[in-house]
């Protein structure tokens, strides 16, 4: 069994459950092949190391699983994760491209630190490794490592969303991304959507020709392609939800809200998520449904996100504004519509106000998966569900058909939709919960990782030379 060899931009320690996404996504093949998993260590050091050798990377063992991390200068942190990473592919990759600042800066640091990546990365190799390679932060650093000689298997998964080629076509350097992905034996994206996207793009940028419905050849080389939903680990959330602390954050939140229909909403403090458009949609909820008037409360968590980049601060002045807003124009002595809470929340404390909400509003305006919306169904009491109201433009739209679908954008729709979700007859919302259940038991985490590292080990693989 080859060794699973995980790159990310950050680490976690991989036994700790509370840490969510993909350090749960992960584990259990990092464990079952006493894997590596290697990354920034999220620290700043002052002066640089040598690109080579092993200087200035930190290994840590737990159990059978290493974790490999490097320090980033603060000039490499500024350049490679605020400015490009998280200043250009972020917004254009969620077709933001009023947001994107392309600054020349910011992409040599982006190739400097996926050069530094793989020349530490590198020597710790072993020859039949499976490399699997995580997210925009890294799209070059199979090319890296393979213009050093390394002949592994390397895999890459999107967790964010592919644009439309025209979109993409907007960052100066599109072509070099692009063709860096074919360095990579195999690529897997969130959706279909996205996979169409990409095959667009090869197509007319690239002259790619299709070789099988999955493969793909340009830039003379050959590449596997296909979509791999990422899910949650149903069974680990339905336990947090049936655990004493998810059984007394329900109690707690049932009794407190005993009179009001509760709503939930629970993101980073993104651009991506929509939260100003919810929040303007649950204004017209108010509006045009007085009966949810000194009754529907939203509580909506949006925890501290990416605060040194700019587009973010704008974003929390914009909700302050809009929730103080709602509150002030509607609130009673005794009623808020709207409990923003911008600070982070324990995971263990979500499944029990999940449970407890009648509604969760998921209503990105671009999202890769989210993974919210399907920790919302797995809390939910199957004999009296809560209803999901998602966005058709975030990833996990594809797969939960029976959630009520909303253009986030159509503040009316969206409120309409809500009011339809807040009085759906109890056996209506159990049919649809128990769709999305099986659903999202069928394609959980341990499949989705599974899947793909199946069809990497099995990928054909380039002559490399
Ligand atoms: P994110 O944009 O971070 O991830 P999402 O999938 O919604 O988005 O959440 C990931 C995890 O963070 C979930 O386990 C969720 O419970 C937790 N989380 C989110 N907000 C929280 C809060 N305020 N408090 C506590 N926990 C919170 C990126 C992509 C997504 C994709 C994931 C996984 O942007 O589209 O689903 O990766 O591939």
């Amino acid at each position: 069994m080859s060794r699973l060899v995980v790159v990310s931009n950050r680490t976690a320690d991989p036994r700790k459950t509370a840490a969510g996404g993909l350090a749960v996504a992960v584990r259990e093949s990092l464990q079952r092949t006493g894997g590596l998993w290697f990354g920034w260590s999220g620290k700043i050091r002052g002066d640089p190391d040598g690109i080579d050798g092993q200087s200035g990377v930190h290994i840590q063992t737990f159990g059978n699983v290493s974790l490999a991390t490097v320090d980033l200068t603060q000039q490499d942190h500024d350049t490679y994760y605020l400015g490009y990473a998280n200043g250009v592919l972020w917004p254009v990759f969620h077709y933001r491209l009023d947001l994107a600042d392309f600054d020349t800066r910011f992409s040599a640091g982006y190739r400097r630190v996926n050069q530094l990546f793989a020349h530490k990365l590198l020597p710790l190799l072993k020859p039949d490794d499976l490399i699997w390679v995580h997210d925009y932060h890294l799209i070059p650093l199979a090319a890296e490592l393979r213009a050093m000689g390394c002949g592994n298997r390397i895999g890459f998964f999107l967790h964010i969303p592919m644009p439309p080629p025209m979109i993409m076509a907007a960052i100066p350097e599109h072509e070099w991304l692009m063709r860096s992905l074919f360095a990579y034996d195999l690529v897997g994206f969130q959706g279909h959507v996205d996979l169409g996207h990409f095959r667009h793009y090869v197509e007319s940028e690239a002259h790619a020709m299709p070789i099988g419905p999955q493969r793909l050849r340009a830039f003379n080389r050959t590449l596997q392609v296909d979509a791999y939903p990422i899910g949650i680990d149903v069974d680990e959330f339905v336990g947090l939800a049936n655990a004493k602390e998810g059984r007394d954050m329900f109690a707690r939140m049932r009794e407190e809200y005993s009179r009001r229909r509760l709503l939930v909403g629970v993101d980073r403090l993104d651009y991506s998520k929509g939260l100003p458009q919810r929040v303007h949609a649950f204004r017209e909820l108010l509006a045009h449904y007085p009966e949810n008037r000194d009754s529907a409360t939203l509580i909506q968590i949006a925890s501290p996100s990416r605060e040194s980049v700019g587009a973010y601060d704008d974003l929390r002045r914009q909700m302050d504004s809009l929730c103080g807003a709602i509150n002030g124009d509607y609130g009673e002595l005794d009623w808020m519509p709207v409990r923003y809470i911008h600070r982070n929340v324990a995971r263990k404390r979500l499944p029990g106000l999940y449970r407890a909400s009648r509604v969760a509003l998921v209503t990105p305006l671009r999202d890769g998966m989210n993974l919210v919306a399907k920790e919302f169904i797995a809390a939910q009491d199957p004999a009296d569900p809560g209803m999901l109201v998602l966005s058709r433009f975030a990833g996990a739209a594809e797969q939960l058909k029976e959630a009520l679908l909303v253009n986030p954008y159509d503040a009316q729709g969206t409120a309409h939709a809500i009011q339809r979700a807040l009085t759906m007859p109890q056996e209506e919302r159990i049919n649809r919960h128990a769709a999305l259940m099986k659903r999202i038991r069928q394609q959980d985490v341990h499949w989705w990782s599974r899947s793909f590292l199946d069809a990497l080990a099995e990928a054909p693989q380039d002559e490399r030379v």
